[in-house]
């Protein structure tokens, strides 16, 4: 088991390194999540396997007879991604004790995205951590059902424009707050929890890599801009995962059996919270967003800007800061 400080994630690095998720996959163009994979991909130690739940992501890589993955890749149903991962890992234990397998580990991941994890999956999710399978679960949230028509789900922030949550005459968007995913997995009590964004590649990579290298479960959600359901320019995919973290509306941190840290990039502005953003600037590029700009929902930017502060304000305060 290799230690941080041999993790090699710089840029020349990471270019040298072959890629597991390939292009020519039919991800939109400036894909969030889609990025997200490729990246992962690039910070697994070994043999791995990977399952994933369906949605967009599953979708547009393995379209038959193609498949953008180099590595053993599995589709799961929408609601258990978890539990197949941890069949996957038990199988694997016991073909290595049967003296069956000729790996000395095989690493595994379960992907899924907002809908599979919030909502369906989270039963699933949260067996598989209490039994204390070792694999990694990676959450692409790109805040709606995507691959089926931009419906909202527990992840969807307050206010966005859905086709579940449309805003009009009637009601101003979503109008529930995201639910807080990665707290309500630290509460499981597990060894490794973080939350992360493209535009922090190596903060993201380095994360992938702890969650993989702890024995037990390990959960990382990972931000991940959807242009086509956020309504956002495709080439602003990557600013809009660096807006996310300066507004603090998705602040990166981790938990290391339960204990609270603050990432650094996030660091930046709890040290110099004059740095942090307002929340208006992340809104206003995004067209699902777009009618909080109107006299008749205008309040609603108000009342995102106070839960995101109160939200931080929360953090900072697990994080001991
Ligand atoms: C039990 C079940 N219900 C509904 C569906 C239809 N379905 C397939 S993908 C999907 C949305 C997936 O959303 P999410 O997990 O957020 O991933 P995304 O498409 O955004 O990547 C739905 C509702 C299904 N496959 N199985
Ligand atoms: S709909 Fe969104 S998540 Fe799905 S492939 Fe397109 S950009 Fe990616």
């Amino acid at each position: 088991m290799q230690t941080e400080a041999e993790w090699k994630f710089t840029a020349k690095d990471i270019a040298e390194k072959p890629d597991l998720f390939l292009s020519g996959h039919r991800a939109c163009a400036g894909c969030g999540p889609a990025t997200v994979l490729r990246l992962i991909m690039k910070a697994v130690r070994g043999p791995t396997i990977v399952t994933n739940a369906t949605g967009c992501m599953e979708v547009v890589s393995s379209i038959y007879p193609y498949t953008s993955w180099a590595i053993p890749w599995l589709h799961t149903a929408f609601e258990n991604a978890a539990a197949n991962a941890s069949g996957i890992e038990a199988a694997l234990k016991i073909l290595k004790k049967k003296g069956r397998s000729k790996h000395e580990h095989v690493d595994v991941i379960a992907l899924a995205g907002d809908g599979g994890t919030y909502d369906i999956g989270i039963q699933a999710l949260s067996g598989a951590v209490e039994r204390g399978h070792d694999f990694l679960y990676v959450l692409y949230d790109n805040e709606a059902y995507m691959n089926t028509g931009i419906q909202r789900s527990g992840g969807t922030p307050l206010g966005a424009s859905t086709t579940t949550s449309p805003a009009g005459t009637v009601i101003p968007g979503k109008l529930e707050h995201k639910k807080p995913i990665a707290d309500i997995m630290v509460a499981h009590d597990m060894p490794y929890v973080a939350t992360a964004s493209p535009y922090y590649w190596r903060d993201l990579l380095v994360k992938v890599r702890k969650g993989l290298e702890v024995n037990g479960p390990a959960f990382l959600h990972v931000f991940a801009p959807c242009p086509r359901g956020w309504r956002s320019d495709p080439a602003k995919s990557i600013e809009l995962s660096r807006l996310a973290v300066e507004t603090c509306i998705f602040p990166l941190w981790e938990a290391v059996n339960g204990e609270y840290q603050l990432s650094t990039p996030s660091k930046v502005f709890a040290l110099a919270p004059q740095k942090k953003k307002p929340v208006k600037e992340y809104l206003q590029v995004q067209g699902r967003f777009r009618h909080l700009f109107t006299p008749k929902f205008e309040k609603l930017t108000e009342e995102i800007q106070r839960v995101t502060d109160e939200r931080w304000k929360r953090l900072l305060k697990k994080c001991g800061m």
